[in-house]
C-alpha cells in the first residue's frame, strides 16, 4: 500500500506540486484568480464534463449557451440576489472610448440572464417543465485568498442547470432528481460526500433553501463541491415568468437551479493521491492504461511492435490506451511519469513476457503486479479497471466515514478544537435557532455546513448550546 500519512500532512504543497507536475493547470497567468488549463488537465476536465453531460441529458435536460454579459437592470431585478453578489461582480463600464450608458456585468451566475428568456419562452403549462443547462465561465471577485481550482475568480468550468415547473411539488421533485444526478456523478468519480441543508444564513441568495455537497480533503478541511437550490417563485415573481395554467389562470413558475465547478477536478485529484502522485479513477482518467515496452538487446523491435498491436486491440474494445514508445526515456522514467499522472493501470511488455505469451499489469492505486495471458488482455484489463474503480470508491468512502464525528457535548467539541484535532466534520445536536447556530460557529471557530439531508429525525436530544429541544444535528467544519 502506498503511504498516505506522509503526504496528508503536507497536502497543500503536494496539491500545488501536482497541478504543475501532472500538467493540470498553470495559475501563473497574470490575472489573479485566472488559470490556464494544460493539455492533461484539459482532458481530465473534458472527461468529467462528459460524465455530467451524459447524466443531465439522460434526465431531460437540454444544453444551451447564454451570453456572458448581463445588463445592470437585469442583475438588479431580484433584490436578495443582487445584494448578495454586489461585492463580487466584475463590471464592464467602457467600450472603446465611450462610457456605456448602462454598465454590463460579467455573469457571476446566470439566474438573471436566463430569467428574461424563460419569460419569453414559457407561455402555457404545455411549455413546462423546462430544464436547461450550460457549461460556461462565470466571474466572481473573490476577496478571500484565491486558490487554484478551489477558489478562482474566473470559474471556467461552471456547469449550471436551471429548471421551471408548474407547482411547488414538481420543483421539489426536481430537487430530488438533481440530488440523484449529482450523487451518481460523485459516485462515479469515487468522490465521497455528505449532503447538508445549508443554514438559513448561508443559503444561495434568492433561494428558498440550498442543499450542498461537501467532501473532506486530506488536510481535514471540507470543500463544497456542488449545490442544489429550490428557488421557489422568487425569480419568477421578480421577472414575471408566468404561464397559463390548466384552469386558464396565470401563475408564476416554480424554479430550481444547481451547479458544480472545477472544484470537482480538485476533489478527484485530492481524494486519491499518494507520494507517487495522482491516482485517477478509471471512469474519468484521460488514459486508462499505458503500455510500456521493456527493451532488451535484440528485442527492441519486438517489444515495441507488441506494445503497438496490443494498443490497437485494447482501443478497439473501447479503452483509452497509450503506448509510450519514447526512445529517450528509460522504462523507469516512464513508470515515474505515468504514476505521477495517475494512470490507473500500467502494462509492461518485456522479453520474458514475450517468450511466455503474457503481459504484466500494475495497478496504480496499490502498485500491485499481476500477470495475464496475452490472449486475455482485454478481459484482464477490464476486470482490473473495475476493481481499481471499486476499491478507490471504498477507500475514499471509508476516509469520509472516519471524518464525520457525532459528538455528545459542546465541551467535547471544544476539547478537539483546543487540541487542534478537528479533522473533517463534527455533528452536534441543535435546536435549529439561528442564534445558537451562529454562536456555535463563533465559539468553535468553525463554519456551519447545515443539517443532514435527507432530514434525520432527532428524538430526545437537547441543543448542546441552549439545552432546548434538539431539532436536528448541525454539521460544522473547517471549510475551504
Ligand atoms: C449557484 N446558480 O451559483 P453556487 N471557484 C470555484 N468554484 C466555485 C467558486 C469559485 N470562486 N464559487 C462557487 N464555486 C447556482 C447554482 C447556478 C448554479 C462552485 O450556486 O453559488 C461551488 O462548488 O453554490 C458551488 O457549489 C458551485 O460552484 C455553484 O455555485
Amino acid at each position: 500500500m502506498p503511504e498516505r500519512r506522509s503526504w496528508q500532512n503536507k497536502f497543500n504543497e503536494w496539491f500545488h506540486d501536482m497541478l504543475s507536475k501532472a500538467e493540470i493547470v498553470d495559475y501563473r497567468y497574470p490575472v489573479k484568480g485566472g488559470g490556464v488549463w494544460l493539455p492533461y488537465g484539459f482532458k481530465l476536465r473534458e472527461k468529467i464534463l462528459s460524465l455530467i453531460r451524459k447524466l443531465l441529458n439522460e434526465t431531460g435536460h437540454q444544453e444551451v449557451l447564454f451570453p456572458l454579459l448581463i445588463t445592470e437592470g437585469m442583475l438588479a431585478q431580484e433584490a436578495e440576489h443582487v445584494e448578495s453578489f454586489s461585492q463580487q461582480v466584475f463590471w464592464v463600464t467602457q467600450a472603446g472610448r465611450e462610457s456605456l450608458a448602462e454598465k454590463l456585468a460579467l455573469r457571476p451566475t446566470s439566474e438573471t440572464a436566463i430569467a428574461p428568456m424563460f419569460k419569453l419562452w414559457i407561455r402555457s403549462h404545455v411549455d413546462l417543465p423546462k430544464r436547461i443547462y450550460q457549461v460556461v465561465s462565470t466571474f466572481r471577485y473573490e476577496t478571500k485568498a484565491t486558490r487554484p481550482l478551489i477558489r478562482v475568480r474566473e470559474i471556467t468550468t461552471f456547469k449550471e442547470a436551471h429548471t421551471c415547473h408548474e407547482t411547488f411539488q414538481e420543483a421539489e421533485e426536481q430537487v430530488k432528481t438533481a440530488v440523484k444526478v449529482y450523487s451518481s456523478f460523485f459516485d462515479e468519480l469515487a468522490v465521497p460526500y455528505v449532503i447538508s441543508k445549508r443554514p438559513e444564513w448561508d443559503k444561495f441568495a434568492g433561494a428558498l433553501y440550498s442543499l450542498a455537497y461537501d467532501t473532506v480533503f486530506p488536510d481535514g478541511r471540507t470543500l463544497q463541491i456542488g449545490t442544489v437550490h429550490n428557488l421557489g417563485q422568487n425569480f419568477s415573481k421578480a421577472f414575471e415568468i408566468t404561464f397559463e395554467a390548466k384552469d386558464g389562470g396565470r401563475e408564476f413558475v416554480w424554479q430550481t437551479c444547481y451547479g458544480i465547478s472545477e472544484r470537482v477536478v480538485a476533489a478527484v485529484m485530492a481524494l486519491h493521491g499518494d507520494d507517487h502522485g495522482l491516482i485517477l479513477p478509471p471512469s474519468v482518467a484521460p488514459i486508462q492504461a499505458v503500455i510500456v515496452p521493456i527493451p532488451y538487446k535484440g528485442y527492441e523491435e519486438a517489444v515495441n511492435r507488441k506494445a503497438e498491436s496490443l494498443t490497437e486491440t485494447l482501443r478497439r474494445e473501447g479503452f483509452t490506451v497509450h503506448a509510450d514508445l519514447r526512445e529517450k526515456y528509460t522504462p523507469g522514467a516512464k513508470f515515474y511519469d505515468w504514476e505521477l499522472r495517475g494512470v490507473p493501470v500500467r502494462i509492461e511488455i518485456g522479453p520474458k513476457d514475450l517468450e511466455k505469451g503474457v503481459i504484466t499489469l500494475v495497478r496504480r492505486d496499490t502498485l500491485e503486479r499481476t500477470v495475464a495471458p496475452e490472449g486475455e488482455a482485454v478481459k484482464a484489463l477490464e476486470s482490473l479497471l473495475s476493481r481499481v474503480q471499486a476499491d478507490m470508491k471504498n477507500r475514499a468512502e471509508a476516509w469520509l466515514k472516519q471524518n464525520v464525528k457525532r459528538l455528545k457535548s459542546l465541551s467535547e467539541a471544544e476539547a478537539l478544537v483546543k487540541a487542534g484535532n478537528i479533522s473533517g466534520i463534527i455533528e452536534l445536536s441543535w435546536c435549529g435557532r439561528e442564534e445558537c447556530g451562529l454562536k456555535l460557529e463563533d465559539t468553535l471557530e468553525l463554519k456551519a455546513l447545515g443539517t443532514p439531508y435527507p432530514e434525520e429525525k432527532v428524538e430526545g436530544l437537547k441543543c448542546v448550546l441552549c439545552g432546548g429541544k434538539a431539532e436536528s444535528f448541525l454539521r460544522l467544519s473547517r471549510q475551504y
